[in-house]
């Protein structure tokens, strides 16, 4: 394995004893809500599918994440990782990970933009044969400035939406040069992490952060995707006004029709109490909004980058700027109103201070779903040309088995006469 210059975490904490064992004591917990990976790790433990392999990993690196890392090492593979986002690491978890014989972690908490890369640089240069990543940072490092690893590259797998976006448009360019799986399009994740988990973990880490109610708000949701659903759905559930901004016309009326106002961003900027971005989308929330915003208003990004909301201009606009929380920048107008922005527009569930990111039991789902994507893109490699690939139903149905029974819920099954009506054409009325 390729040695590289930047320094991996161990090296960079005072009390890097200390943090070890209090990021082990997380991720003993996050493990006991974990059944889905505690099976798999099972599996792989007995298997070694990963025996000589190198994974590189990039992704939000807390306990759920550790969980899926060890997993994978557990299973024979040398794994070189680092986070997705600059404010999302926890560093006790990144050194107990790091003190793994066969895990080499470069994730720090509140790196700079140099430093970010730098330590993606530095799980390349471990010249993994399997990439995971959370909004394709490590792909697009790889193609643009080591495209002589390729070769060496088996595959990859892809956690989130807007990496998968990403993904599509370098297929469609013909310039993704290995297969990836995309884990998020998958049932088992999307209906679950990104509705469910978004929605709760977003909203528990702005109402942490700032210690106001949802009751009697006026939340507006930009963008009614997966992520947008659960975000709305929600604020509904806690008593919020909810308000959807879209831009494809069936997500609109999906949305009136669940009961929403939809109306465009000019006019919510008006009247919103607690702006959330979903969009994947960039300037959502821009210099002509800001202009018209309510004293007090909170401005918050569920997006996986920090450029749904448009800071440089409000950062112009603004006379004055200062921490007002933890987490919290109030930006003052010339008018004397406040715009408070969380978590400097990063995303919300896992770059405020006091953030954890999605809850344990999704973060399952859809770690169950990475870990059976990277066994499958090994053992089967052959099957995968250069692009994008769906993962294979059965992969999620797997996953979706192993819950279930975790959770001790029976299902039925089709009878012959059931499977053969279903797949027979003849029988009308
Ligand atoms: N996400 N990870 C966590 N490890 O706590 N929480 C959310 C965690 C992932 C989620 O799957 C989503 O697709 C992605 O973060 C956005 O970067």
């Amino acid at each position: 394995m390729t040695e590289s210059a930047y320094p991996s975490i161990s090296s960079q904490l005072d009390d890097v004893e200390s943090a070890r064992e209090e990021g082990r004591r997380k991720m003993d917990w996050a493990t006991q809500h974990m059944p889905i990976l505690e099976a798999v790790r099972e599996e792989f433990i007995a298997d070694q599918p990963f025996a000589g392999e190198r994974i590189g990993m990039a992704m939000h690196v807390e306990a759920k994440t550790a969980v899926l890392v060890e997993t994978l090492a557990e299973g024979g593979a040398d794994v070189a990782l680092t986070g997705c986002n600059p404010l999302s690491t926890h560093d006790d978890i990144s050194a107990a990970l790091d003190a793994h014989e066969s895990i080499t972690s470069y994730a720090k908490r509140g790196v700079d933009d140099e430093e970010y890369y730098e330590a993606i640089e530095a799980v390349i240069a471990h010249e993994p044969t399997v990439t995971v990543d959370d909004g394709m940072d490590l792909v697009a490092a790889i193609h643009e400035d080591y495209p002589e690893l390729i070769d060496g590259i088996v595959g990859g797998a892809e956690e989130t939406t807007t990496g998968v976006h990403r993904l599509r448009a370098m297929d469609a360019d013909d310039a993704l040069e290995y297969p990836v799986f995309a884990v998020n399009d998958t049932p088992m994740k999307r209906l679950f992490d990104n509705i469910h988990g978004t929605g709760e973990s977003s909203l528990a880490s702005i109402a942490m952060t700032t210690n106001l109610s949802w009751a009697g708000k006026t939340v507006v949701v930009a963008g009614y995707g997966y992520c947008g659903k659960g975000v709305a759905k929600k604020a509904a559930g806690q008593n919020a006004n909810v308000i959807v901004t879209e831009v494809e016309p069936r997500r609109a009326l999906e949305a009136h029709m669940e009961g929403y106002d939809v109306m465009p961003m000019a006019e919510a900027a008006e009247v919103g109490d607690v702006f959330i971005t979903t969009t994947g989308n960039r300037d959502v929330i821009v210099e002509d909004h800001f202009e018209r915003m309510q004293d007090g208003v909170l401005l918050s990004n569920a997006g996986h980058f920090d450029i749904e909301v448009d800071l440089e201009a409000l950062d112009d606009l603004a006379v004055d700027r200062y921490e007002a929380r933890d987490g919290v920048e109030a930006y003052e107008m010339d008018d004397g109103r406040k715009l408070n922005v969380i978590a400097e527009g990063r995303l919300v569930n896992l770059a405020a201070p006091i953030s954890l990111g999605h809850p344990v039991e999704v973060m399952d789902q859809s770690f169950g779903i990475q870990a059976v994507c990277v066994r499958e893109i090994l053992a089967n490699s052959d099957a995968y040309d250069a692009g994008v690939h769906d993962v294979p139903d059965e992969l999620d149905q797997e996953i979706a088995e192993i819950k279930l029974e975790a959770e001790g819920v029976e299902y039925d099954s089709l009878s012959d006469t059931q499977r053969e009506y279903m797949d027979s054409w003849d029988h009308g009325t």
